[in-house]
């Protein structure tokens, strides 16, 4: 178990921050795709990687997608060379020893968090009489990733890594939530464009959805795919895949929050959204500004506006159509709202006031403790979106479930678990909801644990994500998940709906 229990740090009169792992709940935000009109106007997505574009135009990347030999360092004695390029989508580290045969690894630089130069790992210090500074450099990677230290033949090539390296991470940093979900989009195309013929055949989708990790019911599969090739070419071409995947991704769940807050079913108004944000999200008096902050972000894209004449203060709800975008709330904006922030980010919080100057607390009795209140936490899991693989081949689905684990003074400690969904790791549903009693909410963790279910043996670890009780907002939120490593899966979330309220009678 990775987390720590209160009753360990708590006696400490600070506890850091990195015992816990990083917090990402997201607060609830609409955007609307727009389908626009019947004529399947949807917004252009040129079949090219945007990063493969950005790397086209640059000489550093085009050198390293011819590749090098870099010397890989784990250790003093060992230090091995490989070859490293970059590859066609602007977005993959590709290298392999020449012994591997086709064995070979990858990395995204939007792993890499920083690339150091010279001498700055414990590992390349160690070899620092063997190879100068202006050879060495290292990848940081997010996460628990371990660092990957490399040693280059020349200074100037070395250069060319780093300085390669620290564009694409800028250049990702710097993608708009569009040009994000055009790079997915992309990624999935290319994988599933088996014959490489930059259409997508109907056996392609078959594929493609069973590494998506959906099983579709042919059936069903044929009709979306019908509706989406507007050619009749028999083939999805471009924008006719972006529109199949919006249609893959569309999300009934959203839909009927939204229906129950607008009024007409297509619009929600400013004080519908005010509305949905005071009672469900809890937001209390910053609702309106929030409300209006929202619509001014997620009004219709031009294509929507031709459909739709824009009123202000509204948001337009297309009609087959509303996707929630949890997909580009990616780990950069959410890693700031967990713990950290508590305290201006600066690694530790302060323990809990009651326990610096309240003798009467003791961890084993917390109700005898001054102003004791306890907590009803209930967590209503309802969906899990683009859950990641388990095995990788191609035609292995996961059954997931999704289990909350509290973790604080003895009585909080605590699991529950839903019923696990069978062979659907794209979009399941639970709508089940977990009831918890927290009796010390100020040491209080909770973990949401994915794992995929197996009757035969023990099932296996998905993902998870792990917040401070003090840091939940209520409401409905998306949790996005993090890899064994501690490293976020893209796009990867649950759909939640959480309610915090005082215990009033005794249990
Ligand atoms: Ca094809
Ligand atoms: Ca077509
Ligand atoms: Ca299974």
């Amino acid at each position: 178990m990775d987390v720590h229990t209160d009753q360990e740090v708590g006696r400490e009169s600070f506890y850091l921050c990195h015992y816990y792992s990083i917090i990402c709940i997201t607060a609830i935000i609409f955007v609307f795709f727009f389908a626009g009109n019947s004529h399947g106007h949807v917004s252009r997505l040129a079949m090219e990687s945007p990063q493969s574009l950005f790397a086209q135009g640059d000489e550093d990347l085009q050198v390293m997608k011819a590749g090098a030999m870099l010397r890989k360092v784990k250790s003093r004695s060992w230090k091995k060379q490989r070859h490293f390029r970059l590859q066609e989508d602007g977005q993959t580290i590709w290298y392999k020893s020449r012994w591997a045969g086709t064995g070979h690894s990858t990395f995204s630089v939007a792993d890499v968090d920083v690339v150091r130069e010279g001498h700055q790992s414990e590992i390349l210090l160690s070899i620092a009489d063997e190879f100068p500074a202006d050879l060495c450099f290292t990848l940081v990677f997010r996460g628990r990733r371990s660092n990957l230290d490399l040693v280059a033949e020349s200074p100037s090539e070395a250069q060319v890594w780093i300085r390669g390296v620290r564009k694409l991470i800028q250049n990702t940093k710097s993608m708009n939530d569009k040009e994000r979900l055009d790079q997915w989009i992309w990624d999935w195309f290319q994988k599933a464009d088996k014959n490489k013929d930059g259409r997508m055949n109907f056996k392609e989708v078959r594929t493609l959805l069973k590494m998506m990790n959906v099983d579709m019911n042919e059936e069903y599969t044929l009709r979306l795919f019908t509706m989406a090739d507007n050619s009749e070419s028999g083939c999805l071409e471009n924008e006719e895949f972006v529109q199949f995947y919006k249609m893959l991704t569309e999300r009934e769940d959203v839909w009927r929050v939204f229906q129950d807050y607008s009024r007409d079913g297509q619009i929600l108004t400013l004080a519908e959204l005010e509305d949905f944000l005071k009672q469900e999200q809890q937001e209390g008096e910053r609702s309106l500004e929030h409300a209006q902050e929202l619509i001014d972000r997620y009004e219709p894209s031009e294509n929507g506006k031709d459909h739709c004449a824009t009123v202000k203060e509204k948001v337009y709800c297309p009609k087959w159509q509303v996707a929630l975008n949890f997909q580009t709330a990616g780990p950069e904006m959410d890693l700031n709202d967990g713990l950290f922030s508590q305290n201006g980010c600066c690694g530790y919080v302060l323990k809990p006031d009651f326990m610096r100057n309240d003798d009467s607390f003791d961890p084993e009795r917390p109700q005898d403790r001054n102003g004791y209140t306890s907590l009803r936490l209930s967590i209503q899991v309802i969906s899990g979106q683009q859950l990641p693989k388990v095995n990788h081949k191609e035609g292995s689905i996961v059954d997931p479930l999704v289990r909350v684990e509290i973790y604080g003074v003895f009585q909080d400690q605590a699991k529950q678990e839903t019923s696990y969904i069978d062979n659907n790791g794209f979009n399941p549903l639970w709508n089940e909801t977990l009831n918890f009693i927290v009796h010390v909410p100020e040491l209080a963790l909770v973990r949401f644990v994915v794992e995929d279910y197996d009757k035969s043996s023990r099932n296996d670890f998905m993902g998870q994500f792990t917040v401070p009780f003090t840091c939940i907002q209520p409401g409905y939120r998306h949790i996005h998940l993090l890899s064994k490593d501690g490293t976020a899966i893209p796009l990867s979330s649950l759909f939640v709906n959480i309610k915090i309220s005082e215990l009033t009678t005794e249990v």
